[in-house]
Order: structure tokens, then C-alpha cells, then sequence
């Protein structure tokens, strides 16, 4: 093997080291825009022009955030607002938003890499090149705890547009007009080094209002890890050899709401049964129902089942309170330890409750470390949101050399933030709710 790569090996398992020295001494939150966002004010972001990311879409939607960056969350995203053609003001959505753990424990049981507090993620912040972030901005971030004091910038923020096919279609009875549109996103993301993977986190706004949260993992298979025993690998070298061991990516998001610019937001949730016909139906029939989550909750996702933060204080045009869609991706939710047993987290807004497992937040004796351990039965009054996306990894041929990239995330989508679709062209715009043709 070549010299650079068993250094970088031997990086890791320094970078275990270093961190962990770092640790008692370390403080979350970093930089000149860390301060905590406001409560009260909706509209105008909270942070001088260089951490200020604002993207008018050329469908008319902008989308504005403060930027900074964590010692070991990486890069976290605050007062983010929405604002599409049409609203006269910003939309809040997100006091902030950012990763808040990625656990990846090897299918031999021989080791768990907690990557955000334990092995230097926000460290291994890299430089992008320019054609990484085409059309775009390279941001320079100062890295907190850099391992290199001297030279702690990095080029490592892109912020950019990208198409993403078809927003909508719609012909009318003749199809002599037909109405299309190109759905475009903002782009914000990083690429973090942890040993030999890279993971991508990536943000995409949607001109409608949908916020996708994404990691990637791409870079190399783990070069200390090719001698999985039967059922715990795949031979990805010559005939039976070089057994990659399998492991999982247990990646959490934390997600602190303030629609409408208030944090007090209402978590439902929401399921439907489906029950065979009655005599006389032609259909089985379909009924859904709304539990309030007024307590701190650990949810398990189940087919028809869903959860939505709804505003405290904002209603639509149509007088239909706003709220955000939680939409899960798919997930292998991993057993083995309690923090990763569900798949969405409601606790109370705890300022030391910060990562989803090995804490380092400065939580009282007998708090707990990890996100489960949070869910005690407090009334919701500021809820914070912890989603949880597994995914076992077993390493095929392919993933040689680089390695594909492989996602996981969810979305979070409007549900009457807007009483229209708030891309809907002027000449539909008379048609909401049950209209009239006109003759
Ligand atoms: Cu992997």
C-alpha cells in the first residue's frame, strides 16, 4: 500500500486522540454569527454579509440563512426563511437546522466510530475545488480546534443552483396551452473527511418551499477493514479475498423549528386505517386520524403514518394554520443501541442537549448522553426534532475506486405554508378549492 494511505489510516485512530484531549475543554458553537437566534422577529436574518447565504430562484422564490460553523456539528444552518412570489415577507421556518451525530459501528463488533464528537468531522472539513461547485460560491470557513492552527480557513462552503426536472405539468382539455415548469433548488453543502470516507452533507432548498437534508458517503472503504468473517463482509478483492466488513451509517439531523418566527410550535401526528368494504362499497375505506404530541415522544414511522410541526402564530390565505411535513427516506434502523431503536426524536428544547449520542454538552449528573435518554415525559413547549436515517452498508465491487457515493436524508415539506402552490402561474391562480370552469 502506498505511504499516504496508511497514514491516513493511522489518522484516524490519532484524530480519536486529539479529539477526545480536546473534548474537556471544548465548547459547541463557534464563530462570529453563533449568537442564539431571536425569537420574536420573522424576517431579517441575524448575521453580517459574509455569513448571510440569500438565493432569489428564478421562479420568483427566495430562500435566506445565516451560516456558521460548529466545533463539531460542522456546518449548521440558522434562521432560515422561505419566501415565495406572492408573500410579502419571509417565511421562517428553521431557528437551525444541522447534523447532530453519524455513528458507524462495523458489523464484526470491532469497533464504532462516532463521527461528530469523537473523530474530528468538523475538522476534516476539505477545500472544493471550483468545478465542485458550479455556478456557485466557495465560501472560506474558519475551521474551530483546527488540527492545523496556522492555517484554520478552509475554501469548503458551496453555495449554488441546481435544476431538478419537472416542478409541475398541467394541460388543459384541448392542450393548447400547456403549463411546465423547471423546479430549481438552492444548494448548500461541505465535505468532511473522517478516515477514509468523505461525507457530502448536503442542504437543497426547493423554490416549493421542501427542504432536503442529505449525507453522502463516498471517498474509500475503510483500508482497516478487509478481514470480515462469514455473514460480516463481502469479498470485493480477487475470487474469496479482501472481505470488506460490513457496517452501518446511523446519520441524525437536529432540526430546532421557528415558523412564523416562534419556536412554540405543535407536533401531530398523524395515521390511517384501512378497514375492507361494507356491503354496498366499492372500496375499502380509509380513515385518518390526528394525535397531538404534547409530551416528549420517540416515534417509530409505520406505513401510513406521519408527523408535521405546525405553526404557532402564522396561517395561509386560505386561514389554514402553516406547517412543515416531516417526510422520512428510507431508513434501516439499526437495534443495537438505544439511541438508534427509533426513528424520530420530540424532545424539549435543551441547550445542552446538543449531539444524539456521546454528548459533550454540559448536561446536569444523570442527564444521559444520547437523544433517548431525553425523552422523558416533559411537555412540549419548544420542540426540537431528531431524525434518525440508517443505512447497512455491505461493500460490493463497485464500491472500488472511489467509492459511489451513498445517500441517506429526509425531507421536510410545506403543508399549507402558502394557500396555493406558490410556483402556480398567474393565470391558474383564481383556481383554488373547488372551482367553477370558466365558460
Ligand atoms: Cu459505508
Amino acid at each position: 500500500m502506498p505511504t499516504t494511505r496508511t497514514s491516513r489510516a493511522r489518522t484516524r485512530a490519532a484524530v480519536g486522540l486529539s479529539v477526545a484531549a480536546l473534548a474537556a475543554g471544548a465548547t459547541t458553537g463557534a464563530g462570529p454569527a453563533a449568537a442564539q437566534p431571536k425569537t420574536a422577529t420573522a424576517a431579517a436574518a441575524e448575521c453580517s454579509a459574509n455569513y448571510k447565504i440569500e438565493q432569489k430562484l428564478s421562479s420568483g422564490t427566495t430562500w435566506r440563512m445565516c451560516w456558521r460553523y460548529d466545533s463539531k456539528a460542522g456546518l449548521v444552518l440558522d434562521d432560515v426563511s422561505y419566501q415565495p412570489k406572492g408573500e410579502a415577507a419571509p417565511i421562517k421556518v428553521l431557528n437551525s437546522a444541522r447534523l447532530a451525530q453519524i455513528d458507524v459501528p462495523y458489523d464484526d463488533g470491532s469497533v464504532e466510530y462516532d463521527d461528530l464528537t469523537g473523530f474530528g468531522f468538523a475538522q476534516g472539513l476539505v477545500n472544493l475545488a471550483p468545478g465542485e461547485c458550479p455556478g456557485g460560491t466557495i465560501k472560506s470557513v474558519k475551521v474551530p480546534d483546527s488540527w492545523d492552527p496556522d492555517h484554520p480557513n478552509v475554501n469548503g462552503l458551496c453555495t449554488t443552483t441546481r435544476s431538478r426536472g419537472h416542478a409541475y405539468r398541467m394541460q388543459g382539455d384541448t392542450a393548447n396551452k400547456v403549463y411546465q415548469a423547471q423546479g430549481k433548488d438552492l444548494l448548500v453543502y461541505t465535505v468532511n473527511q473522517v478516515g477514509w470516507y468523505e461525507y457530502m452533507t448536503e442542504w437543497r432548498f426547493q423554490d416549493d418551499g421542501t427542504i432536503n437534508m442529505n449525507v453522502g458517503a463516498t471517498g474509500s472503504l475503510s483500508w482497516d477493514d478487509y478481514d470480515a468473517g462469514d455473514g460480516r463482509g463481502w469479498p470485493i478483492g480477487k475470487n474469496a479475498s479482501a472481505y470488506a466488513t460490513s457496517h452501518s451509517h446511523n446519520v441524525f439531523w437536529r432540526l430546532d423549528f421557528g415558523l412564523d418566527g416562534s419556536s412554540k410550535g405543535k407536533v401531530e401526528q398523524y395515521d390511517s386505517a384501512v378497514t375492507a368494504p361494507a356491503q354496498g362499497q366499492q372500496a375499502p375505506t380509509n380513515k385518518t386520524t390526528r394525535t397531538k404530541v404534547t409530551k416528549e415522544l420517540a416515534g417509530d414511522a409505520k406505513t401510513y403514518r406521519w408527523w408535521r410541526m405546525v405553526s404557532a402564530t402564522g396561517k395561509n390565505k386560505d386561514g389554514h394554520a402553516r406547517s412543515y411535513e416531516i417526510v422520512p427516506g428510507a431508513t434501516t434502523r439499526y437495534p443495537g443501541r438505544s439511541f438508534t431503536k427509533h426513528d424520530v426524536y420530540f424532545t424539549e428544547y435543551n441547550k445542552c442537549e446538543q449531539f444524539a449520542s456521546n454528548n459533550p454538552g454540559n448536561c446536569p449528573a444523570g442527564a444521559g448522553k444520547s437523544v433517548d435518554k431525553w425523552v422523558n415525559g416533559q411537555t412540549l413547549t419548544h420542540p426540537i426534532v431528531w431524525m434518525n436515517v440508517g443505512f447497512h452498508h455491505i461493500a460490493r465491487d463497485e464500491d472500488q475506486q472511489p467509492m459511489p457515493v451513498h445517500w441517506q436524508g429526509f425531507s421536510i415539506a410545506p403543508r399549507d405554508v402558502t394557500a396555493m402552490n406558490p410556483l402556480t402561474p398567474d393565470e391558474l391562480s383564481w383556481q383554488n378549492g373547488h372551482w367553477r370552469p370558466r365558460s
